[in-house]
């Protein structure tokens, strides 16, 4: 084959990639438009995470609440009971992971269109989600320390990130209860926080204090710190806070009974790998139930195309991934 022709071919297939990529933004930012996240949108390019009050309805918080529940009790061995527990049923901070195919309401969730809209502002059209489980926290412990989201490596020294947050209130945030903390115009900073930027005791960091071992009866007594620069984000159940995936958060220590619950769906951009391994083959009605929802399919990457073995690329997949962009 000569050359010429393979350069041209090569040239068409690029101008027809590029341009879907453009009416995909426009598209994103009409719905943004359309659903009245204007502000929203603001307030992430600015402050770098926005609030978005009342996403979830009562009963949608009441199942997503009683499925997280579940799976905590089960894992314990313990009834518990959110509102009232000690720290001897659930003692500080949890991860339960994998929430997504443990009851219906997650995979609702997963799909709600604000959020979606402005998810996909942040990492495009074709993100995928990475994970979505709960920080499950009771009282005692320690705080959440300050962290971004962005994995090593990951700031890309631009303001683009290649992840992004959404975290669900299923109970209240209030600062005695271990409300999330965020850190406006952190998300400029492409940098995780040092351990002298981060919760401090007695002038002593977190880092130093987790590195001691100290006894529960020591730890709970502790006095912390906030960071400086943080914003106590107080809000109700059913809210919402998105966030840039630069962005710093961190979490107060429950100092009163009851758990405090959340549910972070955390996404990527498609070239990265998943926290959580997709290609789950194990729950098939679950696809089907969306068959015409063809995001449920791109958010869980059914429709990523690298990870081939002998049988080499589908470029099918590519094609059908870029095909949401017509
Ligand atoms: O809600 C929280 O406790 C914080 C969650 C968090 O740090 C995260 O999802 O990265």
């Amino acid at each position: 084959m000569s050359e010429a022709p393979v350069a041209n071919e090569s040239k068409i297939e690029i101008s027809s990639l590029a341009a879907p990529h453009q009416k995909a933004k426009q598209r994103t930012l009409e719905e943004i438009e359309s659903l009245n996240l204007g502000n929203n949108l603001l307030e992430l390019e600015v402050q770098g995470f926005t609030i978005l009050k009342g996403i979830l309805t009562e009963s949608v918080v009441e199942r997503a609440k009683q499925a997280i529940l579940k799976r905590v009790e089960k894992k314990t061995s313990r009834k518990i009971d959110p509102n009232t527990a000690s720290a001897k049923d659930f003692y500080g901070m949890q991860y339960e992971p994998y929430l997504l195919f443990d009851d219906p309401v997650f995979q609702e969730i997963l799909l709600e269109p604000k959020p979606l809209a402005l998810m996909s502002y942040l990492l495009g059209e074709d993100c995928i989600l990475s994970s979505m489980g709960c920080h499950f926290r009771g009282p005692g412990g320690f705080p959440l320390p300050a962290h971004s989201d962005t994995p090593e490596n990951g700031f890309l020294n631009s303001q683009s990130s290649p992840v992004a947050n959404c975290n669900y209130a299923l109970t209240d945030y209030t600062q005695k209860g271990g409300a999330l903390v965020l850190f406006p115009g952190s998300h400029n900073k492409q940098r995780q926080p040092t351990a002298h930027e981060n919760w401090t005791v007695n002038g002593m960091s977190i880092v130093d204090v987790l590195a001691k071992n100290l006894p529960a009866e020591e730890i709970d007594a502790m006095e912390w710190e906030m960071p400086t620069g943080g914003v106590v984000l107080e809000i109700d159940p059913g809210d919402a806070v998105l966030w840039h995936g630069n962005s710093w958060h961190a979490g107060y220590r429950r100092d009163i009974p009851g758990t405090r619950i959340n549910l972070a769906a955390y996404f990527c951009r498609p070239f990265m790998t998943t926290q959580e391994l997709r290609g789950d083959k194990r729950y098939p009605e679950v696809f089907e139930r969306y068959a015409d929802t063809p995001r449920f399919a791109q958010l869980l990457g059914e429709n990523v195309y690298n990870g081939w073995r002998e049988e080499g690329p589908d470029f099918g997949l590519r094609k059908k991934a870029l095909s949401q962009d017509k």
